[in-house]
């Protein structure tokens, strides 16, 4: 899922520094993720919707070298597993509690390229493998 190799020269230590302090920093985490909130939230009102979050999904993957197909199904997992109160609209809050989760994973997914290790993501949504993901 991450390539160390298709990073610029350091570009792949600086995006893992910047995971790793995201990942422990709350508070930093919080303000970046409403920096790409209201970067995303095109209509401004303040939640995103499916279109908004691809949006955003593909800009971020791209960033970080992160090949998950974003495919209108994996989109829609991922808005749904993000939708805690169903009203399916992205809150700023939503967005936050779930960039925890994901940061941590990613931080997950940076150290086992740093490794050289292979890892079979579980990124949410139905892409790749993660079928099992609790499904109701
Ligand atoms: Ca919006
Ligand atoms: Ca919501």
């Amino acid at each position: 899922m991450i390539n160390p190799a298709e990073f610029a020269e350091g570009e792949f230590d600086a995006s893992f520094a910047k995971l790793t302090e995201l990942s422990t920093n709350s508070a930093a985490l919080d303000e970046e993720v409403m920096k790409y909130f209201a970067q995303y939230d095109d209509d401004a009102n303040a939640s995103l919707d499916r279109r908004e979050l691809r949006g955003f999904l593909n800009n971020f993957f791209s960033a970080y070298h992160i090949h998950v197909p974003i495919t209108d199904e994996y989109v829609d997992g991922v808005f749904r597993q993000i939708d805690i109160n169903h009203d399916n609209k992205l809150q700023p809050e939503e967005l936050k509690a779930f960039a925890k989760l994901f940061i941590g994973k990613l931080v997950v997914a940076f150290q086992a390229a740093a490794a050289g290790q292979a890892t079979t993501g579980g990124f949410g949504g139905s892409g790749e493998t993660g079928e099992e993901e609790k499904k109701e």
